[in-house]
């Protein structure tokens, strides 16, 4: 058994159509609902139709990415158990329409984060980014949260405040959008005003409670997965540490073994994505494959390349600190245990040849992730040929 290749498709408005993915050579599309806000129900109805879309096309939607988690149950707020009711019921409209894996995440306010979103890398294509200096001169000097300078050293600030100084109006307004006005799929945007109220409705709100409530929301949703036959699986946290004093808590080993403890289900299970945890030295890669592959579920493969201030860029997926070798071997080992094909994503690609003239969505250009998708798929066979002949 091989890995499903599926592709992340966001919806009819997408550049990149289904009949270009079935080109890439995905058989699986990963989707959700983006017109439905979050916390609402989606109904059967509207899950029909959007499966319609995608098996006219002769490909079939393996994966949700994501149902979001509305922010009132991260923080339990008011209301909050209406939320979860509501997360109930989208999880069985969907198994009523036989769409059995849901990605989520529990990062407070902000989904993934980057600081530049057209990094030239050496080859001339272009490549996502986290800055640090530009990250900690947004976190203190532009949105100037209360207490942030206690989060970096000496050295950091002053180099946030040099690169601060450089940059232009329009780059400083350019980097606050690129931090909260909403990559692709996060679902929130806001402005500086709006997102100061929402790192506030965090406070008293540390990762132990922020632990707490996620806890409690999959005491609540595992067992109607488990009756209804889905799996839930949790994505990890983009970068996978603390940011703007927001806690967060699925960033390592560690903080997944936590999440297995409390809820031992294997729907209850785990979106494997390299290019997140592979940001942390500290992360094991392979070891996450070897003690979670039970309940690895969907896989997301990328490669990021750190350095020793903080920053990172996306990397080709077969180059950068994931030792993708490694990766697959342990997953192809894990595809032949469990006899099953689980979904994997090529994950962002950079913008490169003719993508450069479009306008995509950052990390999810066609060419980039087609370029991505083929070298993991050839890696994965030469893996699986050659464990077959030993
Ligand atoms: C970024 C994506 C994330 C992911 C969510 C899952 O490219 O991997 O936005 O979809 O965190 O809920």
């Amino acid at each position: 058994m091989s890995l499903l290749q599926s592709w992340r498709w966001y919806g009819p408005n997408d550049p990149v159509s289904l009949q270009d993915v079935k080109q890439a050579g995905a058989t699986g599309i990963v989707t959700a609902l983006h017109h439905i806000p979050n916390g609402q129900v989606w109904t059967v109805e509207e899950i029909q139709k959007r499966k319609e879309v995608i098996e006219q096309e002769g490909l079939v939607w393996s994966v949700v990415e994501s149902v979001p988690v509305h922010e009132a149950i991260k923080t339990q707020a008011a209301g909050f158990e209406q939320y979860i009711e509501n997360y109930k019921q989208s999880i069985r409209n969907l198994a009523a329409c036989d769409i059995r894996i849901v990605t989520y995440n529990f990062m407070p306010v902000l989904d993934w984060t980057r600081t530049d979103l057209s990094y030239t890398v050496e080859d001339g294509s272009k490549a996502l980014r986290f800055e640090k200096a530009a990250f900690v001169a947004f976190d203190v000097l532009m949105l100037q949260r209360q207490g942030a300078e206690q989060d970096y050293s000496a050295q950091e600030l002053e180099k946030a405040k040099q690169r601060f100084e450089s940059m232009s109006e329009e780059e400083k307004l350019l980097l606050q959008r690129n931090i909260i006005a909403g990559l692709p799929g996060s679902e929130e945007s806001f402005t500086l005003e709006q997102f100061q109220q929402a790192l506030d409705t965090y406070k008293g709100i540390d990762a132990s409670k922020l632990r707490q409530h996620l806890v409690y929301f999959l005491q609540q949703v595992v067992p109607v997965a488990d009756e209804a036959g889905v799996q839930l699986v949790i994505h990890p946290d983009d970068p996978p540490y603390a940011i703007l004093g927001l806690p967060r808590v699925v960033s390592t080993a560690a903080d997944v073994a936590a999440l297995v403890e409390a809820v031992p289900s294997l729907n209850n299970g785990l979106c494997f994505c390299t290019g997140s945890f592979g940001v942390r030295a500290d992360n094991d890669l392979p070891g996450i494959v070897k003690q979670f592959g039970d309940r690895i579920n969907f896989v997301h493969l990328r490669s990021t390349q750190r350095d020793e201030e903080g920053n990172f860029y996306e990397a080709n997926h077969l180059e950068g600190d994931v030792d993708m070798y490694a990766v697959m071997k342990e997953l192809v080992l894990l595809q032949q245990k469990r006899n099953i094909s689980i979904p994997m994503r090529p994950d962002h690609g950079h913008q490169m040849l003719d993508d450069l003239h479009k306008k995509t969505n950052p990390g999810y250009s066609a060419i980039g992730r087609l370029r991505g998708l083929a070298e993991l798929r050839g890696l994965e066979m030469g893996i699986e040929r050659s464990l077959a002949k030993a």
